[in-house]
């Protein structure tokens, strides 16, 4: 049995998203990170980083194997089913340059932009000007190179599974123009009205309550 330690939050759909593309069971877990569930003793012996999510694969050759960090739990899920990443060494380390993308650029710099924007008690021109900036400078370069293919990397791969979330997230949250980026706006739509990804979203809204 595969045990996903999640909450309804960017990071937390996006190993849902690609479990239900693989149509694997699995369980999710949820750890409320608003009431501070993630920073319990029993969640850090899982998750040193006390964040969300941890993956704990309980089938897994050896013995049980627990995994943090979406990017390296959604390069093992691929690498375990042989789908979503390339076996061609050029082919995956387009997916893993995208990947990486997404976990060291999109995340990060949304997340502190949503914050600055939405969340902090003060308005801070500076902050709110840094993160917005960097935020289109990176929804330019998705939207350059959706231009030339329907996907980030050469097709549907983990790279979609781990940015999409944080797509979804500045659009429901209105802290960035999509009019600007045709190819996203595309891009996303067509993710949106994919199944697995419709069944991942719900799934985890309806456990993380
Ligand atoms: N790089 C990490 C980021 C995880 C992360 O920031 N998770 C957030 C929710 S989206 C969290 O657990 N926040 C709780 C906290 O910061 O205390 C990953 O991709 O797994």
């Amino acid at each position: 049995m595969l045990k996903l330690y999640t909450w309804k939050t960017p990071n937390g759909f996006k190993v849902p998203i690609l479990l239900e593309e693989l149509g694997i069971e699995y369980e999710l877990i949820p750890i409320d990170i608003s009431k501070g569930e993630q920073k319990t003793p029993e969640y850090l012996v899982l998750n040193l980083n006390s964040k969300i999510p941890t993956l704990v694969d309980e089938d897994a050759q050896g013995g049980p194997l627990t995994i943090f960090e979406s990017g390296a739990i959604l390069e093992y899920l691929a690498e375990k089913s042989g789908k979503f990443l390339p076996k061609d060494a050029r082919e995956k380390y387009e997916v893993m340059e995208w990947l990486m993308f997404q976990m060291a650029g999109v995340g990060p710099m949304l997340g502190q932009l949503a914050h600055f924007v939405r969340f902090a008690p003060e308005k801070i021109p500076y902050a709110i000007d840094r993160y917005t900036n960097e935020a289109k400078r990176l929804f330019a370069v998705l939207d350059v190179k959706l231009a030339k293919g329907d996907y980030l990397a050469n097709e549907y791969s983990i790279a979609d599974m781990a940015t999409w979330p944080w797509i979804r997230a500045a659009k429901t949250m209105d802290i960035i123009d999509f009019g600007e980026y045709p190819n996203v706006s595309r891009w996303f739509d067509e993710m949106d009205s994919r199944p697995a990804v419709k069944a991942a979203i719900k799934k985890t809204e309806a456990v993380c309550v």
